[in-house]
């Protein structure tokens, strides 16, 4: 099996998630800042040119942060991530759909079409004239997350889960790059420091992190 990597949000989320599961995976290093992952070469293994993947010893490619984080929770059930019962697993399910769908899916793509433009004109249709709205509606989807946060530890409660590896990756890097979210939001506020202060979190960040500023 090889981990196909880079710098950036999507790729920290698994690097964090097999931190977390003492898990290691041989990794290539792809060089997505000057574009490698968008040549042919890569894009025979994943079609969307994006990272990561996951290269299976029978040359399938895994892509998609979850799908990959699915598949290794399968072979290492422990410390379960997602879940040990049917209904912890769709509880997960539920949550990485909200953080994605709801919050930060918009603020990644408004990332894209406004500070991020310059490096994603030439990649993905930009729509830059929705980037102000895209921000407010992640914003909006960062709100009603705080309050549902009320009285609990991590988004599924008293259990760390993938889904609260992703919001702290992502929200991390916005952070970075122009949207940080709004430290009056007292839930997410201590939830983003008591997961920060996780190992995992410190140790899953690239070194290019350094040189860049972007937190990813
Ligand atoms: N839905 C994908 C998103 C992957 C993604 O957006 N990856 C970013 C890195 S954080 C990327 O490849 N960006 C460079 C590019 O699109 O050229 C996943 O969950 O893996």
């Amino acid at each position: 099996m090889k981990f196909l990597q880079s710098f950036g949000p999507n790729p920290r989320r698994v690097r964090m998630y097999m931190l977390e599961k003492n898990v290691q995976v041989p990794s290539v290093e792809l060089d997505i800042l000057g574009g490698e992952n968008r040549g042919e070469a890569y894009k025979k293994k994943n079609p969307s040119g994006q990272l990561p993947a996951l290269e299976l010893d029978d040359g399938f490619v895994l892509a998609e942060t979850v799908s990959i984080c699915r598949y290794l929770e399968e072979l290492h059930p422990n410390p379960p991530l997602i879940g040990t019962t049917a209904k912890e697993r769709a509880e997960t399910d539920m949550w990485i759909r909200r953080v994605e769908l709801d919050v930060t899916g918009y603020m990644l793509d408004a990332f894209r079409y406004s500070e991020g433009l310059k490096l994603f004109e030439n990649r993905v249709r930009c729509l830059p004239e929705a980037a102000a709205g895209m921000k407010e509606k992640g914003r909006d989807g960062l709100k009603w997350l705080d309050g549902l946060l009320a009285g609990k530890t991590w988004l599924a409660g008293n259990r760390f889960t993938l889904a609260d590896i992703l919001l702290y990756c992502d929200l991390d890097f916005l952070g970075s790059v122009g949207q940080p979210y709004d430290t009056g939001l007292k839930n997410i506020d201590a939830w983003f420091k008591r997961a920060a202060a996780r190992p995992s979190a410190a140790a899953s960040l690239h070194a290019a992190s350094a040189q860049t500023g972007m937190r990813g």
